[in-house]
């Protein structure tokens, strides 16, 4: 699951090594990008539309949800990572009080539930597809069937995630890499996509998968599945899966030769190539570019299960679109789909934030609401719990949203929930779209790199209000474009989007009428900014020791660590007002964290403003331009360490210190006490 469980650490963990080179190849030319972030007030809106309906589960029973299957009358069935599986009755109710009985428990960390054809259920646990039956019809698993060994070597990575029915009535279930060192696929298949028949015969399907916790057949018959950033993943991502492709890690091509493997590409052919993904698939087949890539930190640290809504409506006005969960920050983005050119690709788009845990599940049940499946899993998440359930129905209300985009030759055409206004509509000044990628290489994780604006041409609101074309310069093929509509308004008022940033990966330009003409310069015109080179020692980052300092001690070491679990290993420090603080920061953790220093009342306000840079997180080294910020570390990698040292505010009180890595202040950190000399 993570590193989709993982995930956090993905989450964290990703920029992580890539953060230091970050900066470096990340172009930043318009810092006018904002991503509108999970705030109380965007959390409270969200609700509105679809509300969060928390379960309540016995204080004796540790639900760390890790698959849900809707059984009908209203029953579900969930299996728990601490390997039990429970019916649960009353979690439709309006006011759930829930019912748990205990269907079989000793599995070990089954990540999925489905109904056997042949009866009874089958279950994925880590070293096995296994088939659960009640012969004797008194509610408890008596059978537990062995379908398929699944090879594993002990590594806590190894997960097993699915299984999904596949048409032919065959499984199919996805198999994380292990984690740590070179070896990371030591055992067959691991890293892999795997079918398998009813009575256990076992074929590789695809390769390249990381950490593939989500894993969903579409009502159109194409299985697509979800991945978290990490080494080789730039960042969260929805690929189109087929027969013989390789998706990206190179780990599981060790087992590229074996009899009945599809995939003809072989470890050598790898490099840590940093290019775009969708640059290298040009000229090296076999390669499988996501079909839609979702920007991490935007939505989700460490993208999970996925889900179509198949409620014909009864969801909300999505239908057809999927859900992709995060564990990391604990929220659910949007994904719409089209096919051109035989490929598939994109828009994600933010939906739901403000769950209660990390989610690992999402699942439709019979009356079209969603239950999520949560855990943090150690790791750590957004929300004020460990584990659990939830249930998020749609009240009946339709946002104004933008509903889906989709390409044209020059542009895209957005869709909306209901008519726009025509003013802001026809108003380019209303729209700001740009265009980045992220590298393949054998690094954690990507910054969002090659950034350049793409120049709003001109606008073409249709008759009905409904829709609206944009056409725009300097689109690039294999790109993620940046879709902002801030200044949009729907019709008859002052309403805003919702959520108003659609983030499209151009995997291939339609056939079609251009509305405006290729500009002749184009190449000259959307030539990439040289980026800019982030200066390591700065006003707010000191990391000299300065000159009318004698020796580099100051009058006072503070050394600050950190501790597993999204913490700082002290969360309070003190010292005297004017002093002169040489601060040492350590990162023992397996993520990326850092320091920073804010004035008295403001960190939550900080962390806010860092989660919203968006894609321009990276290039910020996560600090907002804000006052409020008054010092702070590099972002750290684990394992290294940095030092600032500064002179301590001269008025006493109670300074906000926290990390802005987005995700973490909420649970990271601490005070700084400024006492009168
Ligand atoms: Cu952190």
């Amino acid at each position: 699951m993570k590193r989709s469980l993982l995930p956090v650490l993905a989450a964290c963990g990703a920029l992580s090594v890539s953060s230091v080179r970050a900066p470096a190849q990340t172009n930043n030319p318009s810092s006018a990008e904002r991503f509108a972030k999970p705030s109380d007030e965007l959390v409270a809106r969200e609700n509105k539309f679809w509300k969060r309906i928390p379960l309540e589960v016995p204080d004796n029973i540790v639900l760390e949800t890790s698959g849900i299957l809707p059984l009908p009358g209203k029953r579900l069935l969930v299996t728990t990572r601490r390997g039990e599986v429970w019916f649960i009755d009353g979690a439709y109710d309006a006011d759930p009080k829930l019912k748990f009985t205990l269907f079989a428990s000793g599995l070990h960390e089954p990540l999925g539930i489905i109904a056997a054809p042949k009866g009874g259920y089958y279950v994925a646990q880590r070293e096995e597809v296994t088939r659960l039956v009640d012969t004797d019809g008194d509610g408890r698993a008596d059978v537990f069937e062995t379908i398929a060994k699944i090879p594993i070597s002990g590594s806590y990575h190894e997960y097993a995630f699915g299984p999904v029915l596949a048409p032919n009535g065959n499984l199919r279930i996805t198999l994380n890499v292990a984690f740590g060192g070179a070896t990371q696929s030591p055992v067959p298949w691991r890293g892999w996509m795997m079918e398998i028949t009813p009575d256990g015969q076992m074929t590789p399907i695809a390769a390249g998968l990381r950490s593939p916790c989500g894993l969903a057949l579409t009502s159109g018959g194409d299985w697509f599945y979800s991945d978290n950033q990490g080494e080789w993943v730039g960042s969260g991502k929805l690929t189109h899966l087929e027969r013989g492709d390789f998706t990206g890690h190179p780990a599981g091509l060790a087992w590229s030769k074996l009899p009945g493997s599809p995939v003809s590409l072989r470890p050598d052919d790898i490099k840590s190539f940093d290019e775009p993904m969708s640059e290298v698939a040009k000229r090296l087949p076999g390669v499988k570019p996501p079909a839609v890539w979702l920007p991490h930190t935007i939505l989700g640290i460490s993208n999970s299960g996925i889900q179509e809504d198949l409620s014909g409506g009864k969801f909300g006005p999505f239908a057809g679109q999927l859900f992709v969960g995060d564990q990391g920050q604990s929220k659910i983005a949007r994904v719409s789909l089209e096919k051109v050119k035989g490929v598939w690709q994109g828009a994600s788009y933010a939906f739901r934030s403000g769950f209660d845990c990390g989610i690992i599940r999402v699942v439709q049940g019979e009356d079209g609401s969603f239950f999520t499946g949560e855990t943090e899993r150690g790791w750590g998440s957004l929300g004020p719990k460990k584990q659990g359930i939830e249930r998020l129905v749609w009240t009946g209300e339709t946002p104004f949203e933008i509903k889906e985009v989709r390409a044209q030759p020059d542009g895209f055409v957005l869709t909306f929930t209901s008519p726009v206004d025509r003013a802001t509509a026809e108003n380019p000044a209303s729209y700001g779209v740009s265009g980045f990628t992220y590298l393949w290489h054998k690094e954690y994780g990507s910054a969002p790199s090659n950034r350049a604006g793409c120049p709003v041409r001109k606008v073409v609101v249709a008759p009905d209000g409904l829709s609206v074309r944009l056409a725009t310069a300097c689109l690039r093929e294999g790109y993620i474009h940046e879709i902002k509509a801030a200044g949009l308004r729907a019709a008859g008022g002052t309403e805003p989007l919702l959520h108003n940033i659609a983030y499209y990966t151009l995997n291939r330009f339609p056939e079609g009428a251009r509305i405006i003409p290729l500009e002749v310069n184009e190449a000259e015109l959307c030539k990439v900014p040289v980026p800019a080179v982030a200066g390591a020692n700065t006003k707010k980052h000191p990391s000299k020791v300065p000159s009318d300092w004698t020796g580099d001690e100051g009058d006072k070491t503070i050394l600050l660590g950190t501790l597993p679990g999204l913490k700082y290993d002290q969360t309070l420090l003190t010292v005297k007002a004017g002093a002169r603080i040489r601060l040492v920061f350590r990162n023992t953790d397996d993520m990326l964290h850092k320091f920073v220093l804010c004035a008295p009342g403001t960190g939550e306000s900080v962390g806010t403003a860092a989660l919203a840079l968006g894609v321009d997180g990276a290039a910020k080294n996560y600090v907002p331009d804000s006052d409020a910020v008054l010092y702070h570390t590099a972002l750290t990698l684990p394992e290294a360490s940095d030092t600032i040292y500064f002179t301590a505010p001269a008025k006493p009180g109670d300074y906000d210190y926290l990390c802005s890595f987005p995700g973490h202040s909420a649970l990271m950190k601490g005070i700084l006490r400024v006492e009168a000399k």
